[in-house]
């Protein structure tokens, strides 16, 4: 065994370690030296049980994701699954940390499994465009129903012990070494002599539906509703079906034929972009390993609106005290109140428990003035989105809070240097961005300013993972990164409106590209009168959005904005009035309307955005390609299954776009088409964007 996977004895009981770090993944080595342990336990007749065990962070957390874009190697996961299947001794799986994937398909190759307190079981590989490729959907079921079963395949979300115990999926869960405890546990079956039987010959749970097939379509149904686009909830749904007539043996086989034939794919190669790219944008480079982020024991959030409440959200749900401060004691009570209807709303939907509830809002301070937040070590402004407001919350607490506050605004396009310099200590000051509703949406753009310190950011970006997001450095310019981008689709957008194209063609060809919602039904969730007072303020004009907000259409909170809103709907219907409107706008300009079809639709919305992402990166406003895609993808719903932009722009190919936006330029006279340098230079190089290399935003 090469050095990975140990085998030692305790007595009569065998000890097999997995060594793998960091997270124990199932290299070929690690698959080796486990046929190789097991092996010769099973021979070995003195051996009378087998415990595996891992060291380390935690158990295999699954198959290792660097060897999915290489020819796969023997043995396969599947042949190291089998022969554990088989081995007539108790085999015991004691695991802790985080079993995932492979790593519990390993474990269902075992007659029991234990679990440290703690641990969090899962197959997670739906999100990485892939099913179970190891018998996971046929095992899993085996032991805990279709019903969760489907549920854990599907969603791809890992369950806590407590329920993994509930439901059968393990046998114990502990306190301790895993391995002290398996060998105790192995002497305990010995002992009481435990009738054992492999997972993949028990059929208590699936024989129901044997006799009721219809009874698996309804389990299945509401799954299949979700898979928009995607291939492998089919797949997992098609290979779950197996369980009720193929033989098990066959059914592992065609599993892993499909797992294949997805990791292989477009989609599953996307997603694991996206897996490695958000680790990747934690990785900040030139920040020293040295700098160390600060200790935040207290927060305060200055402003108690929509933005506000989210965010003291975010730090009652990590654990972390937070104080929400407004300027009236009514505006306070009217955030505070919203925030606990949110939370109890939560609650009446089973996703919360009341006395989790009860917990984070205990954790939250309202308060009247700043000076309450003299004693915090972070402090998020959330207030009106006008510099002077900003200069001025800034400067009070650049007074009366301690010199190793972090001051962090959550301006969406502000000029976080123009903040910074209204206090005596710039290097204090750090963009967080958080996206609306901030408790929800995981994406929080960590805007580093000229003068942010090395270890302000630092602290930033570990407060960000602390409270759940996906932190990603952006550096100073108008909308950052994300808005930036978004900006230039939406002038696009627009601009179709008046050239022929109607606010449902337009939107329908975002959503048939994946998006979840398109611009203008977009605009009408955010309310128009958001947009309409930035660009009032920048003195600029969307001709049909400005005539939308100045008959007072300003979309769902006015029941009318792009589109109509029935009474209690949320659902968008196009309006003959804006229809109208529209025409009569390309009339008065001289524009002659022209049918867009949705592709020319959808290149015209996504490859400016393209455009202006490399010019991000030019700029270095953005670190990398990927912190790009990771943005779009977590913050503005970019189909993940195409990887972002930029990993989309790569397999699209960079000579199509830069050829399309020189169309694009002439046809418009918008000089912002013409290609970015960053972009001509790897078209014409046949370079990609996700072959650059990071650069320090
Ligand atoms: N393969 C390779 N590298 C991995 C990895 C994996 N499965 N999981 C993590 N890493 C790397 C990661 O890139 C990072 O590297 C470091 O480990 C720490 O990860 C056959 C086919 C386990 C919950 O999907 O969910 O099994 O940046 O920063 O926050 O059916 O990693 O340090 O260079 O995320 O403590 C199924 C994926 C695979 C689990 C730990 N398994 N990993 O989180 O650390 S498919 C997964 C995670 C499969 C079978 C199928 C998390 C974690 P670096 P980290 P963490």
């Amino acid at each position: 065994m090469p050095g990975v996977v140990a085998l030692r004895r305790d007595g009569e009981v065998a000890v097999i370690t997995v060594d793998n770090p960091p997270v124990n993944a199932l290299s070929q080595a690690v698959r080796t030296g486990l046929v190789d342990a097991f092996s010769q336990a099973r021979d070995d007749k003195t051996v009378k049980a087998i415990v595996l065990t891992a060291a380390g962070r935690t158990f295999i957390a699954g198959a290792d994701i660097t060897e999915f874009d290489k020819a796969p190697t023997s043995p396969t996961l599947v042949d190291v699954i089998a022969l554990i299947d088989a081995i007539e001794k108790p085999t015991i799986a004691a695991v802790h940390g985080t079993p995932l994937g492979g790593g519990l398909e390993v474990t269902l190759g075992c007659h029991f499994r234990i679990a440290a307190a703690g641990t969090r079981l899962g197959l997670p590989e739906i999100k990485l465009g892939l099913i179970p490729g190891a018998g996971g959907t046929q095992r899993l079921p085996r032991l805990v129903g279709m019903e969760k079963g489907a549920a854990m395949i599907l969603s791809g979300d890992p369950i806590p012990a407590s329920e993994a115990l509930a439901l059968g999926l393990i046998d114990e869960i502990f306190e301790g070494d895993p391995a002290a405890v398996g060998i105790a546990f192995a002497r305990k079956v010995l002992a009481e002599k435990r009738a054992i039987l492999p997972v993949s010959r028990r059929d208590d749970k699936i024989a129901p539906l044997r006799a009721d097939p219809v009874k698996f379509d309804a389990i299945v149904a509401a799954h299949a509703k979700r898979a928009r686009g995607l291939h492998a909830p089919t797949a997992a749904i098609e290979a779950l079906r197996m369980n009720l007539d193929v033989p098990i043996a066959q059914a592992i086989e065609r599993e892993r034929a499909k797992f294949m034939e997805l990791r292989g794919g477009e989609q599953s190669k996307a997603q694991r972009h996206i897996f490695f790219a958000e680790r990747e944008a934690a990785k900040i480079p030139g920040l020293s390993k040295d700098v160390k982020p600060r200790e935040i024991r207290r927060a305060a959030v200055i402003g108690a609106g929509t933005m506000g409440g989210g965010i003291a959200m975010c730090f009652a749900n990590a654990g972390i005290p937070v104080t929400v401060i407004e300027t009236k004691d009514e505006a306070l009570k009217r955030g505070l109140g919203l925030v606990e209807k949110n939370y109890r709303a939560s609650a009446a939907r089973g996703a919360m428990a009341n006395e989790d509830v009860d917990r984070r809002l205990g954790l939250m301070t309202g308060a009247v003035g700043l000076d309450a937040a003299k004693d915090a070590d972070i402090v998020v402004e959330a207030v009106f989105e006008e510099m002077d407001i900003k200069r001025d919350v800034f400067g009070k607490l650049d007074a009366l809070t301690g010199p190793d506050t972090v001051l962090a605004t959550n301006t969406s396009y502000l000029d976080v240097n123009a903040i910074a310099h209204t206090t005596t200590r710039p290097s204090s000051v750090v963009g967080m961005h958080f996206f609306s509703p901030a408790n929800v949406m995981k994406l929080l753009e960590i805007v580093r300013g000229a003068d942010t310190a090395p270890e302000v950011l630092a602290t930033a970006m570990a407060v960000g993972r602390k409270i759940g997001k996906v932190p990603v450095v952006v550096g100073v310019c108008h909308g950052f990164v994300g808005n930036r981008m978004l900006r230039a689709r939406s002038i696009e957008a627009e601009r179709l409106l008046l050239e022929g194209a109607l606010p449902q063609d337009v939107d329908g060809a975002l959503t048939e590209f994946g998006f979840p919602m398109g611009p203008f039904a977009m605009s009408d969730l955010a309310g128009l009168d958001v947009s309409w007072r930035m660009r009032k303020a920048q003195g600029a004009r969307a001709e049909i959005a400005d005539q939308l907000c100045e008959m007072g259409r300003f979309g769902q909170k006015t029941s009318k904005g792009f589109y109509l809103y029935e009474a209690g709907s949320r659902a968008p219907r196009p309006d003959p009035e804006v229809e109208a409107l529209i025409v009569a706008t390309s009339q008065r300009l001289g524009i002659t309307r022209t049918p867009l079809d949705r592709k020319t639709i959808t290149e015209r919305l996504i490859f400016p955005m393209i455009n202006e992402g490399a010019r991000i990166l030019e700029e270095g406003i953005a670190q990398r390609p990927g912190d790009i895609d990771v943005i779009w993808v977590y913050g503005y719903g970019f189909p993940i299954w195409r990887g972002g932009p930029m990993f989309y722009a790569d397999s699209v190919g960079l000579p199509y776009i830069r050829d399309r936006l020189i169309a694009f330029a002439k046809l418009t006279g918008d000089k912002r088409h013409e290609p970015a340098a960053l972009l001509s230079r790897l078209a014409k190089e046949g370079g990609t964007f996700g072959g650059l290399t990071a650069k320090a935003a």
